[in-house]
């Protein structure tokens, strides 16, 4: 085959084509992933697009924290609870042992020892009883404490069950208004949280957590 020969004047060096071009150095260095306070990735984006929605298994999250929907006791249970600490290890319930129980309403953090998420963020959720026994205050504590201890740990990613939902008797649809309500919430004052995600263990919670969450974006929309 007959090859092309251009005179040397015209042969091409490809290097020069690829060489990279200079880029102006800022005189600052930029904001980085670890820039410390300042950090605010969170804050760019809408609510909607920091909350995510999925059906799933919350311990094989890898996450800075998962929420547990534990007991006043903090010294394990069934439901999500058993399946936390059985993921977790004994070093879990050890670790809860020194915890003195927490109050319905509130949190209290531990590490994750084996499950993939770093830490376990162990909430006590409200028996459900009528609606108007102070359920609502409480269950919102849970997700306004845990929110709070993610800010004070500076944790970027944190995965909730639907807490109350399962032997405490919470109807779903009210839970899912007062989880993704008081998570949307608290978010403005959480720059650094980049992603709240629920984990919905079947597709009759991640219906309801659906329905829930257009409602709050619709109405959002309304406001403006
Ligand atoms: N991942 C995500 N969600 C789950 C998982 C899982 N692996 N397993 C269950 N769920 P429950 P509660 C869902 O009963 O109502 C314990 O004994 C489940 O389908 O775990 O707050 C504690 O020790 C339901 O939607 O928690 C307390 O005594 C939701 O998690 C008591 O139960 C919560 O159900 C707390 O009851």
């Amino acid at each position: 085959m007959q090859g092309i020969s251009l005179p040397n004047s015209q042969i091409i060096d490809p290097r020069a084509y690829f060489r990279p071009a200079k880029v102006p150095q800022p005189a600052t260095p930029a904001l980085t992933l670890d820039s410390g306070p300042h950090y605010t990735a969170g804050m760019e984006l809408q609510w909607t697009q920091r909350i995510r929605l999925k059906q799933g298994d919350i311990t094989r999250e890898a996450v800075d924290a998962i929420v547990n929907a534990a007991n006043i006791s903090l010294l394990g249970g069934g439901g999500v609870d058993g399946a936390i600490h059985q993921a977790a290890g004994p070093r879990l319930l050890e670790e809860c042992k020194t915890l003195g129980g927490c109050p319905t309403g509130s949190a209290k953090i531990t590490q994750g020892y084996r499950l993939p998420a770093k830490h376990v963020i162990h909430a006590v959720g409200p028996v459900y009883r009528d609606g108007r026994s102070g359920e609502p205050e409480q269950l919102a504590g849970c997700y306004r404490t845990a929110m709070a201890l993610a800010r004070q740990h500076k944790l970027r990613t944190i995965a909730f069950p639907a807490i109350s939902c399962g032997v405490y008797g919470y109807p779903l649809d009210e839970a899912a208004r007062i989880a993704l309500g008081t998570v949307r919430d608290e978010l403005p004052r959480s720059p650094r949280i980049e992603q709240a995600i629920f984990v919905l263990f079947d597709a009759r919670a991640l219906a309801a957590y659906e329905k829930a969450f257009k409602e709050l974006s619709s109405s959002d929309e309304n406001k403006k």
